[in-house]
């Protein structure tokens, strides 16, 4: 049976990976850092007894800062391959904690490739270290011919977090050609999910767009809405992780979709996915966005609430949430529920960035002509997806609150 050690299994791409992995037939070990709390949401459903003497999945408590804690670790698991996910992967925190954001995404790398090394395990164990389009830092004049940035293309970290990261891409790569390692640096733009961190951008929104059409918000605080990323589906990106290591030569790997959305654009396709047009009017900071319709029917198969009943309800809108009327979930929240001229967006600048990406855009052809990648996912499929997954959750809060109970506010 081959055996794998995943840092960041608590993750995003960790939990997609560690599925992945089970599925093919692995033991797979993960890293999970001590908390006050599990943490163990994302993995919850693939989580096994200690005591099932078949147990294929099994978690070490650890952490990239810990360098005897990690050499501990791989001993012990003796891995055929280590993807090392691990990092304080928000840029915005980057800017607020560098020092932190050097040592786990930077000198974690190194903690990683050094263990195997000084185990002995250069021949025997395979490492996949997650790199970031953020390498890039959008720098127009360092795009290809085509528009793209590829393989070749120059790094200009924009952020902490990027300079972190670039440590790591090229520790990865010395350590590949000074000890005849099979380490590879998996290039990956921004890929998103219904599990993606509730800061990131797409997820702030699909989350803040399903309790808009649920009633349970107002609006959304939002920062640049120009930036434009590149956005493909986390569980494309981990097979491709999984399918680099399985290539015949270590080597430097870009995955991405090829096409660039503005942070704006994701809003609209959001709405749409629960049958609202927001339109855009001001700029800059003024910029604020507007329901222009609905669309009454889509609206009602998203939500599976009544819209008629909502818009009439407005008027007579309570907290008092006692009555056991049907029309109940209309009368959960002091916010008001969707209607047209409605503002359900504004500009915060706390949320800009010291230095911004403005765009990426990424050239998968290698991949896809060498591995055979192909996505399963675009963007409006992605979008779909974590809306329908946000749905899902904030009906679930109106359920709570319609008993009576309180719901958390996770606000950022
Ligand atoms: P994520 O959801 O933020 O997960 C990060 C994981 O790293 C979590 O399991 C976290 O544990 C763990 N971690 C944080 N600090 C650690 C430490 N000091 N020691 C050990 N583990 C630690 O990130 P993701 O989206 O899954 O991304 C996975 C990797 O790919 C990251 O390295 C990220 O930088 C990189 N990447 C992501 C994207 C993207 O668009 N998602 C694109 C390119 C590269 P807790 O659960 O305890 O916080
Ligand atoms: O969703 P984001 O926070 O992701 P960002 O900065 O692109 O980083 C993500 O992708 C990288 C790959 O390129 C990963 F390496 C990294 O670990 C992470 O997964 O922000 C995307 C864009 C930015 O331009 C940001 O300024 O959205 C803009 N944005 C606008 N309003 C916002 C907001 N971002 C956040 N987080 N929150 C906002 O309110």
């Amino acid at each position: 049976m081959k055996v794998a050690l995943i840092t960041g299994i608590t993750g995003q791409d960790g939990s997609y990976l560690a599925e992945l992995l089970l599925e093919k037939g692995y033991m797979v070990h993960g890293i999970k850092r001590r908390s006050s709390l599990f943490n163990t949401d994302r993995i919850d459903h693939l989580y096994q007894d200690p005591h099932d003497p078949n147990q294929r999945l099994k978690l070490h408590y650890g952490d990239l800062t810990d360098a005897m804690n990690l050499t501990r670790i791989i001993q012990e698991c003796q891995p055929d391959e280590i993807y090392n996910l691990g990092a304080m992967s928000h840029v915005k925190v980057s800017f607020d904690s560098p020092e932190y954001v050097g040592n786990v995404d930077g000198l974690g790398t190194l903690r990683i490739l050094e263990a195997v090394r000084i185990l002995g395990l250069e021949k025997k164990t395979r490492i996949y270290q997650a790199s970031t389009s953020e390498l890039y830092g959008g720098l127009p004049e360092n795009k290809n011919e085509r528009g793209f940035y590829d393989e070749n293309s120059p790094f200009y970290p924009r952020s902490p977090y990027g300079v972190a990261k670039i440590y790591g891409f090229w520790i990865t790569k010395n350590y590949r050609e000074a000890y005849d390692m099979y380490a590879c640096n998996g290039i990956l733009f921004n890929h998103e999910s219904p599990r993606r961190g509730e800061t990131f951008v797409t997820r702030k929104i699909t989350r803040a767009v399903a309790k808009i059409a649920l009633g349970l918000q107002d609006k959304v605080f939002l920062g640049n809405l120009e930036a434009k990323r590149d956005w493909g589906h986390a569980k494309d990106y981990v097979r491709m992780m999984w399918m680099i290591l399985q290539a015949e030569k270590a080597e430097d790997w870009v995955i991405a979709t090829g096409i660039t959305t503005t942070v704006r654009d994701f809003v609209r396709m959001a709405f749409e996915e629960v049958g609202i047009e927001v339109e855009f009017k001001g700029e800059g900071v003024n910029e604020k966005g507007f329901i222009k319709s609905i669309d009454k029917e889509k609206y009602e198969a998203a939500t599976g609430m009544n819209i008629d009943q909502q818009t009439s309800n407005n008027e007579n809108r309570t907290t008092n949430n006692e009555e056991g009327s049907s029309n109940n979930e209309n009368r959960t929240t002091n916010n008001e529920q969707p209607t047209i001229g409605k503002e359900v967006l504004s500009v915060d600048p706390s949320y800009f960035r010291p230095t911004e990406v403005d765009l990426l855009l990424g050239d998968p052809t290698k991949a896809k002509e060498q591995l055979g990648w192909v996505p399963e996912y675009d963007l409006k499929g992605l979008v779909k997806d974590m809306m329908q997954g946000d749905i899902a959750i904030m009906k679930k809060d109106v359920d709570l609150l319609k008993a009576g109970h309180q719901i958390l506010k996770q606000l950022e």
